[in-house]
């Protein structure tokens, strides 16, 4: 991959200026940086290798040269936009979801921001927002896909199973082509942002729906129940054993199957 490459690649679609390099400590951070100087909306960084990339509050998001998808998104929200924005999460994670589900295989949303195949997860979704006095003036979406084999950690340093797309195709996959699809499934499913639609279809794809999980919040807070869906606003819908409807908002937390 490229320059030259990834501008012929995604010439088709309506991005907003592409840089690409070779190395970088996160794409996020880059494009935080960007963003603040005057990106326009749906400029896209791509990295081929991170040395420091982010996960949820700091962790650590593995991403060796040659392995994987590393890019981020800046949008620059329009108005009506502006009450959905905690949905994009669910939008970035579906768009991930569609991408995968065109090559056969059946992917899943961890709530909140994880993609499994195989009940491991193959890519994470990292939002950050860019404030200007009470408004957002720039989302940044990040988003790492593990591709070959060696692009997933050695379990000793994972939080939660993971796994890669060639892990799961049993074959090697061309990462442009995913990077294409999900691009191309996040601009059609954008202007669904503020709808039922997108929470409908982000339901579909929800892991544990009907099982029993736990969800560790900030502070050594866990709360268990049944995943039973989406509140409109993108939380998790849970019940508790007495069947009384718990929400989990987004926040530090960590969802799992109870075992
Ligand atoms: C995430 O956080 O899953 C969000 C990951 C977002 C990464 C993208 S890459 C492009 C952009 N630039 C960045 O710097 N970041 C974004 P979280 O749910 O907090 O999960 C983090 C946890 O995932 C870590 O604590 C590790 O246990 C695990 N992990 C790290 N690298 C992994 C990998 N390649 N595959 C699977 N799990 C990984």
């Amino acid at each position: 991959m490229d320059q030259n490459e990834l501008n012929k690649l995604l010439s088709k679609l309506k991005l907003g200026s592409i840089r690409y390099f070779d190395s970088l400590g996160s794409t996020n951070d880059e494009a935080l940086a960007w963003a603040t100087s005057g990106a326009k909306d749906m400029s896209l960084i791509v990295a081929d290798e991170q040395t420091m990339g982010r996960g949820r509050y700091d962790r650590p998001w593995f991403t060796p040269p040659g392995t994987a998808l590393a890019f981020s998104l800046i949008l620059r929200p329009a108005l009506e936009e502006r009450p959905h924005l905690s949905r994009l999460v669910g939008l970035a994670a579906l768009s991930i979801a569609q991408a995968i589900q065109a090559r056969g295989l059946y992917p899943e949303v961890k709530w909140p921001n994880d993609v499994l195949l195989n009940r491991r997860k193959v890519a994470g979704v990292l939002i950050e927002l860019v404030w200007s006095g009470e408004d957002v003036e720039n989302v940044v979406i990040g988003v790492g896909v593990n591709i070959t084999k060696r692009s997933v950690p050695s379990t000793d340093i994972l939080r939660f199973p993971a796994t890669s797309l060639e892990d799961a195709l049993g074959k090697p996959v061309e990462r442009g082509e995913i990077l294409y699809d999900i691009l191309a499934a996040f601009i059609s499913l954008r202007p669904q942002l503020g709808t039922d639609n997108l929470i409908k279809q982000w339901e579909k794809v929800l892991a544990y729906q009907g099982r029993q999980v736990q969800v560790e919040m900030g502070g050594g807070q866990t709360v268990t129940g049944k995943v039973a869906g989406l509140e409109s606003d993108g939380s998790l819908k849970l019940r508790d054993e007495d069947g009384k409807p718990v929400t989990v908002r987004f926040g530090d937390v960590r969802l799992r199957p109870f075992a």
